[in-house]
């Protein structure tokens, strides 16, 4: 199937904006020591927790991981206490990154401007939360970041994870645009496989924690947007799926 014109790049934020989990996972291990848990993360463990997406659900995940025979009797005390937790670890994330501790993967902030300055509308979908997505695009290209984005969804307009699709379903949806005018990228199987359950044709740049994933299905999977123009984007998403190559 051809693809019409693209009309949208829209951008996933963790992994693919930004080389941001290990910041995250940083940031999850301080608010531990906040809550005096014995819990501490490393980047094997975190690799494994990064398939729930969500700092939330990864903390839920992981409690019921280390303690399987938990049993919640007071449900609202245990949400309570993962939000408490997530709290402390979004204020330490943003401080982190606030100071300058996360930058743009390489051929990003290049992209943004190009893909601006020739009209492509831009948008975000991301698990995050509104704070952490501010606060890096704050440090990382100014106070005005947010002009560069028509919509952006995030963890507080759309609940539901990846690989739900809701984020890019919603993110469709303000764009008024139908999915094959758009261009995800992702740098996750969890982010390809929201994106394509929306029907969104993607592109992967890969990261560490994510280099061992499945990404069939994508567009093109690439180490990073270095040397990606707009133009090479375009011509990806016009060309359609990879396939596997035939016997
Ligand atoms: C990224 C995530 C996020 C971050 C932590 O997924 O899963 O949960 O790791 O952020 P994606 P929060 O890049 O697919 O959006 O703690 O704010 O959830
Ligand atoms: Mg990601």
């Amino acid at each position: 199937m051809i693809n019409p014109p693209l009309q949208a790049l829209i951008f996933d934020v963790d992994g693919t904006l930004a080389d941001t989990e290990l910041a995250h996972m940083a940031a999850f291990n301080a608010a531990f020591v906040q809550e005096g848990l014995p819990w501490q993360w490393d980047e094997p463990l975190y690799t494994r927790l990064l398939e729930v997406s969500g700092g939330k659900e990864r903390i839920t995940h992981y409690w019921r991981q280390v303690q399987p025979d938990l049993k919640i009797i007071d449900n609202a005390a245990f949400t309570d206490t993962v939000q408490r937790i997530h709290d402390q670890k979004t204020a330490v994330y943003e401080r982190m990154v606030g100071d300058g501790g996360v930058q743009l993967r390489p051929g990003v902030l290049k992209l943004i401007e190009k893909a601006h300055d020739a009209g492509m509308q831009m948008a975000i979908a991301t698990t995050t939360s509104p704070v952490n997505i501010s606060a890096l695009l704050r440090t990382a290209i100014g106070p005005d970041w947010s002009r560069f984005f028509r919509v952006i969804e995030d963890a507080s307009t759309a609940p539901r994870k990846k690989p739900h699709p809701q984020v890019y379903l919603q993110t469709l949806s303000r764009l008024q645009l139908p999915a094959s005018a758009c261009l995800a990228l992702e740098d996750s199987a969890n982010g390809l496989r929201a994106a394509m359950a929306a029907a969104l044709p993607t592109v992967i740049t890969t990261n560490a924690f994510t280099a061992h994933h499945d990404f069939s299905g994508a567009l093109a999977v690439l180490p990073d947007l270095s040397g990606c123009s707009l133009a090479q984007l375009a011509s990806l998403h016009a060309a359609g799926p990879m396939h596997a190559p035939r016997r």
